[in-house]
């Protein structure tokens, strides 16, 4: 208890003074990319092809930016989006080929008929992308969740070409209806979709994904998961780093097999959720995990592979919501504090040069990950 007492007043004296670089271990900055801007409730930056920047605020805002940070709003749907705590416009994705065919997917929660719903949906850009069209909007796949939390969120275009969904357990606590562990739902699962179709389908299912020939729903590309909260390919050898966020001790890192079966809810990170004894084998463990002294929620971030900062080359970039921390690791190695930044770290972005930069959820700010 002394211990934790301890580290609750280190953590409060950074989160009172969160501009300063703390520590005499930090091997890196925080330097502001907007300076003066602070966005509402910001969960994600995507670079455009040309450099300009689509900031997504929860709340069902996406703002246009370009790098003199001169801002414009380029889509609201606020109307159509069930924001508050895990709930909102969570994700924005583009295209692989967006610059020739201005498409642009988004990922919110809306409410119907009284019941929480995933949305992800699909628009179209004008002018290049200076307006998002929401007369556009058509959907690609809607999810029915259970409770208000864990609703994941994060779409990716993976470098297949294929989209990628994460979505969490559907949330409550502990996992209530069992759906990290059951292919037969959505829920607690990475999806992965062909939706590069002609034939008027909003998607359809890549041929290898692993239960198309059975043994579960056939979007699904991995599961075991409780709340994916950001996940990326390494823009070098295409893995797939994730982040899951833990229930009451542990949060984790893992590096996403096709069919994999991440644990939840028998494990929680390497540990058995409930009990002394559980099953292990099957479940493939975090490649890192760390426990709720140093954080209470884990937000996944990149590999690093820029040229500014050399001493990260390699290192994989994921932080805590609560603490501000910011840890690299690489496979099979222990993982390394970058910063305790008291940032509210809601997620992390990569910009054309593979160069870094987190969101603070806190003051609405956007950095850049730079050298000390
Ligand atoms: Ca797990």
């Amino acid at each position: 208890m002394v211990v934790r007492s301890v580290q609750a007043i280190f953590l409060s004296v950074l989160l009172s003074i969160g501009d300063v670089s703390w520590g005499a271990d930090s091997r890196v900055k925080l330097q502001p990319l907007f300076p003066g801007k602070h966005f509402s409730a910001p969960v994600a930056l995507i670079q455009r092809p040309d450099g300009n920047w689509y900031l997504v605020e929860q709340t069902g805002v996406v703002q246009l930016l370009d790098s003199a940070g001169n801002s414009q709003v380029a889509l609201d749907i606020t109307n159509r989006v069930r924001y508050g705590g895990e709930r909102g416009l969570l994700d924005l994705a583009l295209h692989p080929e967006f610059q020739r065919n201005g498409r642009v997917f988004l990922s919110y929660t809306t409410e119907r008929g009284g019941q929480l719903v995933s949305v992800i949906s699909e628009l179209n850009s004008l002018d290049q992308g200076r307006g998002l069209d929401r007369a556009s909007e058509r959907e690609i796949l809607t999810v029915g969740q259970p409770y208000g939390n864990h609703n994941g969120g994060h779409i990716a275009f993976g470098p297949d070409g294929y989209l990628y969904i994460g979505l969490g357990d559907g949330g409550s606590a502990g996992d209530p209806q069992g759906n990290g562990q059951n292919r037969l739902t959505l829920l607690g699962a990475l999806l992965r979709l062909d939706v590069d179709t002609k034939a008027g389908k909003p998607y359809v299912i890549p041929s290898d994904n692993p239960f198309i020939r059975g043994g579960g729903r056939p979007e699904l590309f991995a599961w075991g998961l409780r709340n994916p909260w950001r996940w990326s390919f390494d823009a070098l050898t295409g893995d797939l780093w994730l982040a899951d966020v833990g229930q009451d001790d542990w949060e984790e890192v893992n590096l996403i097999r096709k069919g994999g079966n991440y644990g939840w809810n028998i494990r929680e990170g390497a540990h058995c959720y409930k009990g002394e004894n559980c099953r292990q084998e099957d479940l493939i463990p975090p490649v890192a995990e760390y426990s709720h002294d140093l954080g209470c929620s884990v937000t996944g971030g990149f590999v690093y592979r820029g040229k500014a900062i050399p001493d990260l080359k390699g290192l994989y970039l994921y932080g805590d919501f609560c603490s501000g921390r910011i840890w690299g690791v690489r496979v099979g190695e222990a993982a390394q504090l970058l910063l305790a930044s008291g940032k509210r770290i809601s997620s992390f972005a990569q910009d054309r040069d593979n160069e870094l930069y987190v969101l603070d959820y806190g003051k609405g700010e956007v950095f850049r990950i730079t050298t000390r």
